[in-house]
């Protein structure tokens, strides 16, 4: 879907008109068309193919055209001409937290800044200071959101990598004849962010498939290119390494290059041990090859139960092999329901029907409808009598039989900053389920942070914890809390923790997964869907348990509601 890559664009054109400074309403019309795709509850591919474009708020006839000219071409032509005009990198400035359209214009105008390294240099040479409408706070701000920038900007997002890599391995499968292909490193592994893709090749003509590597429509440039081993980095930015291996070393090489090294260096000295040697060819007794093929005949020949990719990080998954003790970890298809998804009521952009609608189509018995609470001004919030209102409307919907799912009642009610809720318990004992999470007031010190957590955890009505620790992966780290200190308090009053599917959040993430179902917890797989096709994301959630080892009876959405109710029971 496009919808993201349009919005981005139209945003865009909105800076660059905004600096040119020629019109004033121009760049708001563009503004606000940008918002109004991204918000868009379904693919605008689809509306343009209607031929309903306009129909959408704040696009009219100049905008659609663009819009269609970007599905056809992939391009705006307007926007090519606008960035030789004005060479500034917006996407890239734009990704430093506290520089927005106004910044990039004043840094421009007045000392010409266009992307992250000039801005880097003025910064350090103390050229931001004296700017006018640029206060010590912003600049510090700026230098602070930098670093931030710099310390992540050489990763990716796992479900962009995957959306990537994915359409990469189609390409190469109509263009040549492959045998065997498979995404391997950190993405296979299913990493919360990834350094790169990683992709194995096993063809009747290797020549062919990098030659066809090297012609795909998105590359920006080859960095190497060998016999085995082809590099890429894609106009994007990410890179692509691409290794050709032959039929009798595919398993080994799939072993190898799916990593992590350190789980590499515990095979490689286990295979040490037997008197065996380990390499990206093959197992070897002497100079026989007793494993190569089947990434399976290496564990197997070492004497190991297979290792999921996702488990594969030296955290203890050799041992668990050894002993066949490798837990059957939870699947895609064990999900039974989505506990926590918005409407229009709040922030979300589709309506209840929409939402219910959509969930249906991915097969779930169940979704809890979990709109925002008052506190949450910013989205609009729900009241005390709006909610009410909602448990009618819900009621009503489930009683009159018109979709096959159940519909749970549900908020995702704010912690305040001393840990009350936000609405009162009359209320909160009529939802089925009740998620409480914090989202305002996050930079709270850490003693004071585990007490306000702690304390909504022991409201008689908090059945789930939200994304615990409220981190934006690449963007913001999360609050400062004690989670030993939560889960302790969860487990005492019976509080779910939530796995937050939200490729930026995946939260928790997989170490304190493992932690919480070790301190006795089950954990909640949710999708937060604000749009209908991003309850699609409940795989990132699913990668991101079994990262954390868990299984689908430490998952309470793997249960019919009829068992799944009684289990939020305080
Ligand atoms: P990334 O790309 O930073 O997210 O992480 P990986 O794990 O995908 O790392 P990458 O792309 O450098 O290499 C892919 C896999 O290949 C890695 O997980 C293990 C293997 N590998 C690559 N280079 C080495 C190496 O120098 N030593 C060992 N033992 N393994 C390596
Ligand atoms: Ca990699
Ligand atoms: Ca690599
Ligand atoms: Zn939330």
């Amino acid at each position: 879907m496009k919808n993201q890559e349009i919005a981005r664009a139209l945003h865009e054109i909105s800076v660059l008109l905004e600096v040119e400074g020629k019109d004033k309403f121009k760049p708001r019309a563009y503004a606000r068309a940008a918002r109004s795709i991204e918000s868009l509850g379904e693919d605008v591919e689809a509306v343009a193919r209607r031929g309903e474009l306009e129909s959408i708020p704040g696009i009219g006839k100049a905008i659609a055209k663009k819009i269609e000219e970007y599905l056809d071409t992939g391009t705006i032509s307007h926007l090519e001409k606008l960035r030789k005009q004005i060479p500034i990198k917006v996407t890239e400035l734009e990704s430093i937290p506290g520089v927005g359209p106004k910044t990039i214009k004043l840094l421009y105008d007045n000392l010409k800044i266009t992307d992250l390294e000039s801005l880097e240099e003025a910064l350090n040479a103390g050229k931001l200071e004296g700017l006018p409408r640029l206060g010590a706070k912003s600049i510090a701000q700026i230098a602070e959101g930098i670093s931030l920038v710099r310390g992540g900007m050489s990763r990716t997002l796992l479900a962009e990598a995957m959306d990537v890599a994915s359409r990469l391995v189609e390409y190469l499968k109509q263009s040549v004849s492959i045998t065997q292909i498979d995404v391997a490193g950190s993405l296979r592994r299913r990493r919360e962010t990834v350094g790169d893709i990683d992709i194995l090749v096993n063809s009747p003509s290797p020549e062919q498939v990098a030659a066809a590597f090297v012609s795909y429509p998105e590359i920006g440039e080859v960095i190497v290119k060998g016999d085995t081993k082809v590099s890429i980095r894609l106009k994007s930015r990410l890179q692509v390494d691409l290794r050709l291996l032959p039929a009798e070393s595919y398993g080994a090489g799939l072993q190898y290059f799916t990593g992590s090294k350190d789980h590499n260096v515990r095979l490689r000295a286990l295979a040490q041990q037997k008197k065996l040697k380990l390499n990206e060819y093959g197992l070897f007794r002497g100079d026989t090859a007793i494993a190569g093929r089947h990434e399976e005949d290496i564990y197997d020949q070492l004497g190991l139960q297979f290792i999921p990719p996702e488990l594969r990080e030296d955290h203890g998954e050799v041992e668990a092999a050894q002993a066949d003790q490798i837990p059957a970890l939870v699947e895609l298809s064990d999900i039974r329901g989505d506990l926590h998804s918005h409407t229009d009521q709040t922030d979300g952009s589709n309506t209840l029907e929409e939402m219910i609608e959509a969930a249906v189509q991915l097969g779930h018995e169940y979704l809890c409808v979990s709109d925002h609470t008052k506190n949450l001004t910013v989205a609009n919030g729900m009241d005390e009598s709006r909610i009410l209102k909602r448990i009618d409307e819900i009621d009503e919907i489930n009683n009159s039989g018109r979709w096959p799912i159940r519909v749970l009642k549900g908020a995702e009610v704010d912690i305040l900053p001393n840990g009350e809720l936000d609405i009162d318990d009359s209320v909160l004992s009529q939802l089925e389920v009740v998620t409480v999470s914090v989202h305002t007031m996050m930079r709270m010190d850490r003693a004071a942070m585990t007490e306000r957590v702690c304390t909504a955890l022991e409201s008689k009505y908090a059945h789930i914890l939200g994304h615990p620790t409220g981190r934006l992966l690449l963007k913001r780290p999360g609050i400062d809390i004690d989670l030993e200190d939560v889960f302790e308090v969860a487990k005492k009053n019976n509080v779910v923790m939530e796995v937050n599917s939200y490729p930026q959040r995946l939260d928790l993430d997989a170490g304190n997964i493992r932690l919480a179902l070790r301190s006795g917890l089950k954990i909640a797989i949710n999708t937060d869907a604000h749009k209908t096709f991003e309850l699609d994301n409940m795989r990132y959630g699913i990668f991101q348990a079994r990262r954390g080892w868990a299984t689908a009876s430490d998952v309470i959405n793997t249960r019919s509601v009829k068992d799944l109710l009684p289990l939020l029971k305080k």
